[in-house]
């Protein structure tokens, strides 16, 4: 019988939401004693823990058929060994979000992209580096670096650096400014590209229809309220997101009825509110564990 293999980080910034999200697609493994390989219990997916960076190398080298690594690596790692493609990403995921951006000294001449020409760039993201500012025609000296690359200026041996940022206390501690977001990145889901196997295809398709039912469920509510007959277009309206709601009869109350729906975007105090001033009382919202559509 056929099984695929899923690389994850071991251990990292996208290591706990990486194995909770297969976990919510109902997957249990068995944990092996040197941790780097568990075999996957009721559905024959199993995990391979791993560094992030190597993620995309084990793709292209058919080691696992899927691995959950930020885009930033894996544009990094096409870009620099397989000519940008090798790797299909399959779903964007909703966490590790950050930006490679571009930052400089405070105070430095440098204020946008542009003038980075003939100016040195230190990263550890060189491919992704080189490629996004040569697509604008912008011709840096880029300086590899493996780590640290916010203390580079500083010491003299950039004038600038391309690095990832999410909250963006490094650069201020280091008395950098953010002068331009070049990429935008978030975690997903990564194929390699070409074909898989039958077996394998089949058991890729019923864990993306999961996937996509937990991502899904994830920004659904099931909200519930009671509503004045007169007022349910007004109230459907104010309901984000939400289709086809389900409308049951008040015992007793002709004039008012229950509604019901599944709004598939975020249901906030603000909504709730207005849901209230248009006569809608016992509002409820609950959250929604799995959807399959
Ligand atoms: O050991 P391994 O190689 O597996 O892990 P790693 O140390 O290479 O990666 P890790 O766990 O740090 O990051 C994994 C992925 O998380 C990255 O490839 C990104 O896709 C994503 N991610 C999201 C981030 C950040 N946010 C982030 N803030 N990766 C790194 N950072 C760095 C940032 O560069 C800065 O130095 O975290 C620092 C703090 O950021 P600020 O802006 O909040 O100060
Ligand atoms: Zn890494």
């Amino acid at each position: 019988m056929s099984r695929i293999r899923v690389a994850i980080q071991k251990s990292g910034r996208l290591s706990e939401r990486s194995l909770k999200l297969l976990q919510n697609c109902g997957l249990r493994f068995a944990r092996s004693k040197d941790k780097l390989f568990w075999y996957g219990k009721d559905f024959p997916v199993d995990l391979l823990l791993v560094r992030d960076d190597d993620i995309p190398r084990m793709l292209l080298g058919g080691v696992c058929e899927l691995g959950i690594v930020g885009e930033n690596v894996a544009r990094e790692v096409m870009l620099s060994r397989n000519g940008g493609s090798g790797l299909h990403c399959l779903r964007k995921l909703d966490f590790g979000q950050c930006r490679l951006s571009l930052a400089a000294p405070e105070g430095s001449d440098i204020r946008s992209a542009s003038d980075l020409d003939g100016r040195r760039v230190a990263t550890t993201y060189p491919a992704l580096t080189r490629d996004l500012l040569g697509a604008r025609g912008i011709e840096a000296r880029i300086v590899e670096l493996s780590g640290s690359v916010e203390i580079a200026p500083g010491l003299g041996t950039a004038d600038a650096i391309a690095d990832l940022v999410s909250t963006g206390t490094t650069l201020r501690a280091n008395h950098l400014e953010e002068i331009e977001v070049l990429f935008e990145s978030t975690a997903a889901l990564y194929g390699a590209s070409g074909e898989l196997p039958a077996g394998k295809q089949i058991l890729l398709e019923r864990l993306l229809a999961r996937l996509d039912g937990v991502l899904q469920a994830a920004e659904s509510k099931y909200v519930m309220l009671h509503a004045p007959r007169a007022a349910l277009a007004e109230i459907t309206e104010l309901l984000p997101g939400a289709e086809h709601p389900t409308l049951m009869e008040l015992e007793g109350t002709p004039e008012r009825v229950a509604l019901h729906a599944v709004c598939r975007e975020g249901v906030f105090w603000e909504h709730l509110e207005a849901l209230k001033a248009a006569g809608a009382s016992a509002i409820l919202v609950l959250p929604v564990e799995k959807m399959l559509e």
